[in-house]
């Protein structure tokens, strides 16, 4: 961003346009000696034009990913590692340990048998099951079955411990947490459970039963309010519901047939710093680039396509997962002319949008696809 046009928009713009001089540079040792700087050194990259993000248009493939996630069960047990979790660093946020923004993943395995104990935080997060039989999560007594793409919320301040049934199989998931924006907030609190397991208070899978119908709540109950009272989104509904939607509507340019996870009992987003949704993709769909504020995380639930973000083409299939930056071009394809392709996302607009600085922009004001450049 320093080409001589941008110098010069810089200067016509009223904005930090200062040459080094030997007099200015042995002035900014003087004040740096004082712990104190001179705005206009830095104004330009602390406030950008636009948002400009450092994360980087990441995929990570599951077939590279799976051997060594497997591998992890051989090496440490969950009582020792507390969650047994390979996480997905992003190369321009190793810094805070983000798939994206300040959004953290991670591939939890578990094998028969085993449970990890009990804690709670801060921290807002979900699951998205990948493979595996037999995984269970008990959120404040609430007990879970979990089979794959099933979508799953513990939000912040709830108690949570994840196992799998001695009669099931080795299960892995994708978790989706809002730590690293918990700790830019400096607002990160840890508690494990004093007896490191929770009871099970509530009949197993009750809350799917009570609020995981379409359009239908227990009377009177409002929930939490803080977060949904529906803690487990059943694949087989979620996909019916985009079957559904699809003979009725042309869906969204920009990504097809497109529907939010929601609290039943607001009709908010699930959780009050992350938001999640599910896509369709039909044959041959490929869809109008647009950007957005917000941070996004991918996991494709079924099919294959690519993706386009900032000119860079992603290729994915099942059980990858990919991260769109924030105000980054992005457009999805799905690669196959007979079968459909769906694509999991969870990302941080509701943050945006309680904050007002939610805004998207399409690519061209009829449309537009980007060029590929890497
Ligand atoms: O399962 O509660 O991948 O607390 C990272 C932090 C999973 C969890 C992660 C966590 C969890």
């Amino acid at each position: 961003m320093s080409s001589s046009r941008e110098n010069y928009r810089e200067a016509v713009a009223g904005r930090a346009n200062v040459a080094d001089t030997s007099e200015l540079i042995a002035y900014y040792d003087e004040i740096e000696r004082h712990h104190a700087g001179a705005l206009w050194t830095v104004a330009n990259k602390i406030e950008p034009w636009e948002p400009a993000s450092s994360s980087v248009p990441m995929l990570w493939q599951f077939d590279a990913l799976r051997p060594h996630v497997l591998r992890s069960l051989e090496l440490v047990t969950p009582e020792q590692a507390g969650r047994r979790v390979v996480y997905l660093a992003n190369p321009g946020r190793k810094d805070v340990t983000a798939a994206v923004g300040w959004l953290y993943s991670g591939l939890q395995v578990m094998a028969p048998g085993e449970c990890a104990s009990s804690h709670r935080h801060s921290a807002s997060a979900l699951r998205f099951i990948m493979e595996g039989s037999g995984a269970f999560t008990n959120v404040d007594g609430h007990k879970m079955t979990l089979s794959a793409n099933d979508f799953v919320l513990t939000p912040n301040g709830t108690w949570h411990e994840h196992g799998v049934e001695a009669d099931g199989t080795i299960c892995i998931w994708q978790d989706g947490l809002d730590i690293p924006l918990m700790n830019a907030l400096e607002a990160n609190f840890y508690e494990v459970h004093p007896d490191l397991k929770q009871p099970v208070v509530f009949p197993i899978d009750d809350s799917a039963a009570s609020w995981g119908s379409a359009a239908l709540k227990p009377a009177g109950e409002h929930g939490s309010g803080r977060y949904s009272p529906l803690l487990k989104y059943e694949w087989e509904r979620t996909y019916d519901a985009l079957q559904a939607f699809a003979r009725v509507s042309d869906g969204s340019p920009f990504d097809g047939i497109h529907m939010d996870y929601i609290n039943p009992a607001t009709g908010g987003a699930v959780m009050q710093t992350l938001g999640a949704s599910m896509q369709m993709l039909r044959p041959g769909e490929h869809t109008q680039a647009h950007r957005e504020v917000g941070s996004f995380v991918y996991q494709c639930a079924k099919g294959s396509g690519f993706s386009i973000i900032n000119g860079k083409r992603l290729d994915w299939k099942a059980r990858d997962i990919f991260c769109v930056p924030a105000w980054m071009w992005h457009e999805h394809a799905n690669a196959s002319a007979t079968e459909d392709a769906c694509l999991f996302c969870f990302h941080d607009l509701p943050v945006m949008k309680a904050l007002g600085l939610y805004r998207a922009e399409a690519l061209g004001e009829n449309g537009g696809q980007q060029p590929v450049l890497s």
